[in-house]
């Protein structure tokens, strides 16, 4: 049987071995750095692999991405020629992802930063009560986790719209699609959530142009990538009060660091890239039966288009 390679920042190799011989017994699992002959390889299984993993793997005919974004693998120019790449589409990642973003959602909706500034002077004051139907919460991309996300939050109540490449209908969800339509979503925008791929096409898409275009005191919420983000222009939009908190999953560099002005900024909820955390056991399936495709010449389910890298 031909070999999959395992390499991944996290120490998850272990669980990820175990499940996948329990789901494919006798699989030749290979875990970074232990390549073994690496004319074995024809999967490969990665997280942020560094460039060059896979040169001298010329059999290599599928890379899995340990995640749902591709972003990572396509920062390799030089991937084996002819490899597939494909993603985990995993429906417990969407659910702990828009639990990520209903908690942002309601928490900016509620005035939370607020009750907890009046708070530290010991304020006990009531503010203006928020109307949910009134309220326009819009996402930018409309995929697996931003149509879940939509969803929940029109399920909630709220004047929800979403922005994608493409045309959508999504009950409750008004689709705004394509470049042309941006600035219109953006303008009726009080609570904004990034879930859009990191690609050429997107990367940079909240900048000081976009930002400017948010109605004033409006909210960001990121979860798609750092790329996403122009970071001064989000701090300049922060600080002039134009953009009211922000809450930001991811940044341009992971970890942050130590020195990053998001770490201490008073209007900003920062987390470690947690939002939607991969789970070995919810993708094992779909990881297995991608891997006995691979083996066997069909195409694995989830590939994405290298053309427009996601
Ligand atoms: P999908 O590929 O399913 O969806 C992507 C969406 O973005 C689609 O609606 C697509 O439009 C839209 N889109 C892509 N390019 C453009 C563009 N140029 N203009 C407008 N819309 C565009 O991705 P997922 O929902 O599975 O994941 C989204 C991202 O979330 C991942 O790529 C990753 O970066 C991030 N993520 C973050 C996690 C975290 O823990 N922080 C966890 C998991 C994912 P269309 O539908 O028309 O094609
Ligand atoms: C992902 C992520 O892409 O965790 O799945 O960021």
């Amino acid at each position: 049987m031909p070999a999959v390679l395992f390499r991944s920042t996290s120490d998850s190799a272990p669980a990820w071995e175990e499940m996948l011989k329990q789901r494919i017994p006798g699989l030749d699992f290979r875990a970074w750095p232990d390549v073994g002959n690496p004319e074995d390889i024809e999967f490969v299984l990665a997280w942020k692999m560094p460039p060059g993993t896979l040169d001298g793997m010329p059999n290599v005919k599928c890379i899995c991405s340990l995640g749902q974004g591709v972003d990572h693998i396509f920062a390799d120019p030089g991937l084996p020629e002819g490899a597939q790449i494909m993603r985990l589409v995993d429906p417990w990642m969407s659910q702990a992802m828009s639990e990520w973003v209903l908690l942002h959602v309601l928490r900016y909706h509620r005035q939370a930063p607020e009750y907890e500034e009046l708070r530290k002077s010991k304020t006990w004051t009531a503010l203006p009560a928020p109307d949910t139907a009134s309220r326009k919460v819009g996402i930018l991309g409309l995929g697996a986790l931003g149509a879940d996300a939509a969803s929940k939050i029109a399920a909630l109540g709220f004047d929800t719209a979403g922005w994608s490449r493409t045309e959508k209908q999504i009950d409750g969800v008004k689709s705004y699609y394509g470049e042309d339509q941006l600035m219109d979503f953006l303008g009726r925008t009080e609570i904004l959530c990034c879930l859009l791929p990191l690609t050429k096409a997107t990367e940079g898409v909240i900048n000081a142009k976009t930002l400017a275009a948010l109605p004033k005191g409006a909210f960001v919420i990121n979860s798609g990538r750092g790329g996403h983000v122009v970071e001064e222009d989000m701090l300049a939009a922060l600080d002039s009060g134009h953009i009211a908190h922000a809450a930001l999953d991811v940044f341009r560099t992971e970890p942050l660091p130590q020195d990053s002005p998001f770490w201490e900024h008073p209007k900003v909820d920062l987390w470690p890239h947690v939002s939607a955390q991969t789970n070995p056991v919810s993708a094992g399936d779909q990881v297995a039966d991608a891997i006995r495709k691979v083996f066997s010449g069909e195409a694995p389910d989830n590939l994405v288009d290298p053309k427009v890298q996601y």
